[in-house]
């Protein structure tokens, strides 16, 4: 380490003194003029992951649905995953160490985890579109070339596409090229080999509305819609060329308010849907003919993709295991449909798709989605095995593990991704002959209600199995019990949020008004 570079180029990153920033469920994220050493210092981070790790690791600068002031950055380990836990508590102290502490801190973290100096690092960088992240993905490289490492900019990309890049780049190109071009290919490709499956083909299936949250989904999608346009045409909003990122649209907005975003003209009965700012998220939605909204969240979505995708196994005869991942968000209908409907055994999570994707490695198929429309499908190599040992299967077994292995092929396993979620939902709509209404009609959702509580420090509140039962303060969660008992198919829990200074309260009863009642009545015995 060259310790006299490090404090020559940290002084020129240096630390508002006094300003305390926590990694959270997504990184570091607050006013972008607040992030110019922690830009900095975590590519400082990133180059000792690489070394430990001896893999590259992925840095992506981005907020996702938060206003366009803010910024943010978050680490990306070698399988595409989120950063390791003990990894996240480095982080916290390297950027709230004071400018005369840094280097202490950097040593200590690289004793502690035993990372050999001389090792090479390799970084790769992307950011979203907001004007703040150019500059502050230069303060990553900064941090990274100071301490000898090596990087690749790939500038603008949504954040499931670096998480992908990681991916491609630590598995020696076995699941994919580690460029632009590779993935729009290897996406598209399957795409379009599953559309060609469809028998009901018709211009109903054929073109979508796709609200971009003024943010990088429409850039990225723009540059890869003629890959797939012969399955596909989409009809792109807010795509940044008026409108401000996040404002009054993208999934946040849409599922937040229950609402269609500004900015797109819906007919009756049209297919739409949102992606957040950053690209790793979706909703879809439309109006019925009566003229009302409907909104088809992150448990819809599993839904669908994981009955299709147990179907599929059933039609192969393959008597490998699928389950389905939720948070305490899941509406409680979906869950009820999974496990009586559909017979497929559902887990529960703490927030934050870190605890998601690490419960649906344990599937052979692991679907997992957040009630906010943030998730994808894992598949373990005991379900490669079998689509490879299927060439020897009669000809209907064949043609759906050859069907299996182009949507295996579509997903994004190393994160969720809203233009590969896209894709993959468009394909089984169309295979299945499903129009939105007929996806939507699967189950009706609960009426419920989340709110926002501010309360003078949030961490007093500490919850268990997985977050739907408060353990502090005592005596809360027996009043929520008391409140709950008031009303018919009722659930309520509350906890602190993650990524913002509020604590969360959500609700859900037999009617709207029920569940407005609990949540507004669960909100007063937070204080
Ligand atoms: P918090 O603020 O911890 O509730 C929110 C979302 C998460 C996840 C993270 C990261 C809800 C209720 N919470 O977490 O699902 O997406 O942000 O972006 O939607
Ligand atoms: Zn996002």
């Amino acid at each position: 380490m060259d310790l006299g570079a490090i404090t020559k180029y940290s002084a020129l990153h240096a630390k508002p003194s006094g300003l305390i920033l926590q990694y959270g469920t997504a990184g570091f994220r607050t006013k972008a003029e607040h992030l110019d050493h922690v830009m900095f210092r975590m590519g400082l981070l990133a180059a000792l992951r690489s070394k430990q790790t001896k893999s590259t690791i992925g840095v992506m600068v981005t907020a996702s649905h938060n206003p366009e002031e803010d910024n943010g950055v978050k680490l990306v380990d070698p399988l595409g995953e989120m950063l390791a836990p003990s990894w996240e508590e480095h982080a916290t102290c390297l950027a709230n160490a004071e400018e005369q502490d840094m280097q202490r801190v950097l040593i200590d973290i690289s004793e502690k985890e035993a990372v050999n100096l001389q090792q090479d690092a390799f970084v790769v960088v992307g950011r979203d579109t907001r004007p703040s992240s150019e500059k502050l993905s230069q303060s990553v490289i900064d941090g990274v070339t100071v301490l000898g490492g090596q990087f690749h900019d790939y500038g603008l990309l949504t954040t499931p596409q670096l998480h992908y890049m990681v991916y491609c780049r630590n598995t020696g190109g076995r699941y994919g090229k580690a460029t632009l071009e590779g993935y729009y290919q290897k996406l598209s490709k399957a795409f379009v080999e599953l559309i060609k499956q469809a028998s009901c083909s018709g211009d109903e299936y054929r073109s979508l509305k796709v609200d971009c949250a003024n943010g990088i989904g429409a850039l990225k999608l723009r540059e890869m819609e003629h890959y797939f346009s012969q399955g596909l045409s989409v009809q792109l909003f807010n795509d940044g060329s008026k409108g401000k990122l996040n404002h009054l649209c993208g999934a946040d907005f849409v599922k937040s308010h229950q609402k269609p975003p500004h900015g797109m003209e819906i007919k009756s009965n049209e297919r739409c849907c949102s992606f957040d700012g950053d690209a790793d998220r979706i909703v879809y939605y439309y109006y019925d003919a009566d003229g009302h909204f409907h909104l088809i969240d992150g448990d819809k979505i599993a839904t669908l993709i994981s009955s299709f995708l147990k179907e599929l196994l059933v039609e192969i005869g393959e008597s490998l295991n699928i389950g389905v991942v939720q948070t305490a968000y899941a509406n409680g209908s979906s869950t009820q449909y999974l496990e009586e409907v559909m017979k497929v055994p559902v887990y529960c999570t703490k927030t934050g798709v870190k605890h998601l994707h690490h419960k649906a490695q344990e599937f052979d198929i692991g679907v997992y989605f957040e009630a906010n429309g943030h998730g994808t499908a894992l598949f373990s190599t005991a379900v490669e095995m079998k689509i490879k040992q299927s060439e020897q299967l009669e000809e209907k077994k064949r043609k759906a593990a050859k069907m299996l292995e182009n949507i295996i092929d579509l997903f994004n396993q190393a994160a969720g991704d809203a233009i590969s979620d896209m894709l993959v939902i468009e394909a089984i709509l169309a295979l299945k002959g499903l129009t939105v209404q007929q996806w939507d009609a699967l189950y009706t959702d609960l009426p419920n209600r989340q709110l926002k509580v501010q309360v003078a420090d949030r961490r007093v509140i500490s919850t268990t199995n997985a977050e739907r039962q408060a353990v502090t303060p005592p005596g809360l969660q027996e009043a929520i019990n008391d409140l709950v008992k008031k009303y018919k198919l009722s659930r309520a829990f509350v906890r602190p949020s993650g990524t913002e200074d509020v604590v969360r309260v959500y609700a859900e009863a037999d009617s709207q008004e029920s569940a407005d009642h609990l949540a507004h009545e669960v909100s007063l015995a937070v204080f």
